[in-house]
């Protein structure tokens, strides 16, 4: 392996140290885990956008990053060289995946011919390194969202002529999942919802989002991709409301307008916050429907009320992703995690950026062992099997297999005493609930 990063590949040490430094102490691919190597329920995936492309600004000063490519003036040749950079990365992090937008990879041009042509080459590179190495796009994207064309949507823009860009814009991308063998393909709406509901027609952006939706599935289908489409959930920024709010929205608008066959979900951690939820919460939504897709694993801050987009190292919350993708036995018929995550501002080295995923993929191989031990003990399972077990025999019966009607149930309940409803009921203990979780954390990782 040659050493473009001047950083040694990532062994796993175990807990050689309690210094979490270029090691892992938890992600050892082969180990089997609930009858699955580990990197089989993990599948993790590097974001180009954050790791390579992605400068360290804020909103308040500059880029920060040193990165090892700068020294590549020419932003073509910068975003050819580069190439080589992004595959040495994921090989000495030993990740198999990577996701992207189309604008990541290359400079714009002046017409989207010309701009195709710049893309083109360098996806003729991506595909030399592919076939060398076996990494693959877990899935990729278009950004319909940066160029200020898009300053008013793209498939919501009140324009003709930008929905007419898009669409274009959309078909190449396609392509390019299809050459590239993209398992995934995700369309997040950057800047698919509205700033003020005064100048919108809601029911005509919604229509046309929904009519280049399908304007997608038709093309796929004309070019022989079976990429599994994905859509992405933010409630808000950068729009002030976005129209795929959160899982509970998304699946709502996908079936008003006929596409739910067609798609599945792409959860994040930090736009479920933004929504008020958990991203437990997002992931069991998408389960219940049957749309969970696929994962971009980052988590927020509980302070600050936007998309900080930090690499996960709450235990807490990916033993109970962990704790879902076990129980659903997978996490998408084609998911994985993605790093949608940068390091902070004040974390500007190269070297970061290895850090960063180490702390995310040891988190979460974390969590995965401690789910994998609560649910062997089926902890949660009987703890919810329990709760519920009044509908598993009489009334609850007639209730669920629907013989019942409200005038079987009132005279059932007409005469039954206030004592009687009152003894049916239980004390949930949530507090020792939650206190055995933490048990099964600790006592789980320090066996590990
Ligand atoms: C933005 C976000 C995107 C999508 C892909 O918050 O998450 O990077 O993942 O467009
Ligand atoms: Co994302």
């Amino acid at each position: 392996m040659s050493d473009l990063w001047n950083v040694d590949a990532i062994p796993f040490v175990g807990k050689a140290s309690k210094v979490q430094g270029l090691g892992f102490r938890y992600y050892e691919p082969e180990r089997i885990v609930a009858g699955k190597p580990m990197k089989d329920w993990l599948r993790f995936a590097v974001a180009y956008w954050h790791t390579f492309d992605q400068r360290l600004v804020d909103p308040f000063g500059d880029g920060t990053a040193q990165r090892p490519y700068d020294r590549f003036t020419d932003p073509m040749d910068q975003a050819l060289a580069k190439v080589d950079y992004t595959f040495e990365f994921y090989r000495k992090l030993n990740v198999k995946y990577f996701c992207f937008h189309d604008r990541d990879l290359a400079p714009e041009g002046d017409t989207l011919r010309e701009t195709n042509a710049k893309l083109d080459r360098v996806v003729d590179r991506i595909a030399e390194l592919q076939a060398e190495t076996g990494i693959t796009p877990l899935w990729n994207t278009s950004s319909l969202f940066t160029n200020p064309r898009f300053v008013s949507g793209a498939g919501t823009s009140p324009y003709a002529k930008v929905f007419t860009y898009s669409a274009g814009q959309l078909k190449h991308s396609l392509e390019i999942a299809k050459r590239l063998g993209s398992e995934n393909y995700v369309f997040w709406g950057g800047r698919e919802g509205y700033e003020n509901l005064w100048n919108t027609d809601l029911r005509r952006e919604q229509e046309h989002m929904a009519r280049l939706l399908q304007m997608s599935v038709d093309y796929a289908k004309e070019i022989g991709l079976d990429a599994q489409f994905l859509i992405e959930p933010k409630p808000k920024e950068p729009t002030t409301h976005q129209y795929d709010f959160d899982a509970a929205t998304t699946i709502a608008f996908l079936k008003t307008h006929g596409l739910d066959d067609h798609f599945k979900l792409n959860l994040e951690g930090n736009h479920a916050n933004l929504a008020g939820h958990t991203y437990q919460h997002e992931i069991r939504v998408a389960r219940v429907a049957g749309m969970l897709g696929s994962l971009d694993a980052n988590q927020g801050d509980k302070l600050i009320g936007w998309d900080m987009d930090e690499f996960p190292s709450d235990l807490y919350e990916t033993t109970a992703v962990m704790w879902e993708v076990l129980d659903e036995g997978q996490i998408g018929p084609h998911g994985g995690l993605n790093f949608d995550s940068k390091p902070r501002r004040t974390s500007f080295t190269a070297e970061d950026l290895f850090r960063g995923h180490v702390v995310g993929m040891d988190t979460y191989a974390a969590g995965l062992l401690v789910a994998a031990q609560m649910h062997e003990d089926r902890f949660i399972e009987d703890l919810v099997g329990e709760r519920y077990s009044s509908f598993d025999e009489g009334v609850g019966v007639s209730i669920e297999n629907g013989d019942a009607n409200l005038s079987t149930l009132e005279e059932l309940a007409l005469d039954v005493p206030q004592s009687e409803l009152l003894a049916a009921t239980h004390s949930d203990h949530l507090e020792s609930v939650k206190g055995t979780i933490n048990n099964y954390i600790v006592d789980t990782l320090g066996q590990a």
